[in-house]
């Protein structure tokens, strides 16, 4: 999977990729992330890459041409019927339809590339959505001051899921909200810490007993905390 993100910040992504399994699929290859500068198409003197709005109103805009020069790069071409095959244009905005497990499951599967923009949060240009844009995501119902921390989000939590990107110790189906439910409590050593003490059937060696016990716990938390998961209702 290929990622391009296209920010005025890219400082913002210095090493933010760089641990962890995002490293690790790097390194094996399963992923190439590239950081764009917007700036870099932005023709006029000063770069600009946003301005007022037309209409008035509080707050810039980001223009529309720096986004079209990176696309027709990055891409061939800035008519979206004619993008390469498998090939995804998000752009991140709290407009965007809300990102869910079964979202990033489906950017992962069969998708090749995907190109990220970060909206400000004042907005971009709608030619941009009109005429570029395959998907518009937002990562949930708060604001973000831009598109870059959920273009991190989004980055994150499609490539756990692309194939080979855990290890074998980690299963990306046994993931929250891959089965529906919250994770189920889990403990370490020591066995009694401060006198808070591991619950007895983990350490009983039962697994069907633990595998109950899980489930139990795990339904219990998605209850008190999730109600919305159990009744398939759509909410954050
Ligand atoms: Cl994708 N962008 C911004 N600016 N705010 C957000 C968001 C995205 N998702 C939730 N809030």
């Amino acid at each position: 999977m290929k990622f391009d993100i296209l920010t005025i910040f890219p400082e913002f992504f210095t090493e933010v990729f760089d641990f962890g399994i995002i490293r690790r699929a790097k390194l094996a290859e399963i992923v190439e992330i590239n950081v764009h500068d917007l700036r870099k198409w932005a023709l006029d003197k000063h770069h600009k890459t946003d301005d007022r709005p037309f209409g008035g109103g509080e707050g810039m805009v980001m223009k529309c041409e720096p986004v079209f020069l990176a696309i027709e790069e990055l891409l061939g071409t800035s008519e979206r019927k004619n993008y390469p095959p498998k090939t995804k244009v998000v752009l991140l905005t709290p407009q965007g339809k809300p990102l869910k497990q079964a979202v990033a499951q489906e950017f992962a599967d069969g998708k090749e590339r995907i190109v990220l923009i970060c909206g400000r949060y004042e907005g971009i240009d709608e030619r941009v959505t009109e005429a570029l844009v395959t998907d518009e995501i937002s990562i949930g119902d708060y604001v973000l001051s831009g598109g870059e921390p959920a273009a991190i989000v989004l980055v994150d939590a499609i490539t756990r899921l692309l194939p080979d990107a855990l290890g074998n110790e980690q299963s990306a189906e046994k993931d929250s909200f891959s089965d529906g439910l919250l994770d189920f409590p889990q403990y370490t050593q020591p066995r009694d810490f401060r006198g808070m003490k591991v619950p007895e059937v983990l350490l009983s060696g039962n697994h069907a007993e633990i595998d109950k016990w899980r489930e139990e716990k795990a339904l219990e938390k998605t209850k008190e905390v999730r109600k919305d998961l159990l009744e398939g209702v759509d909410s954050e």
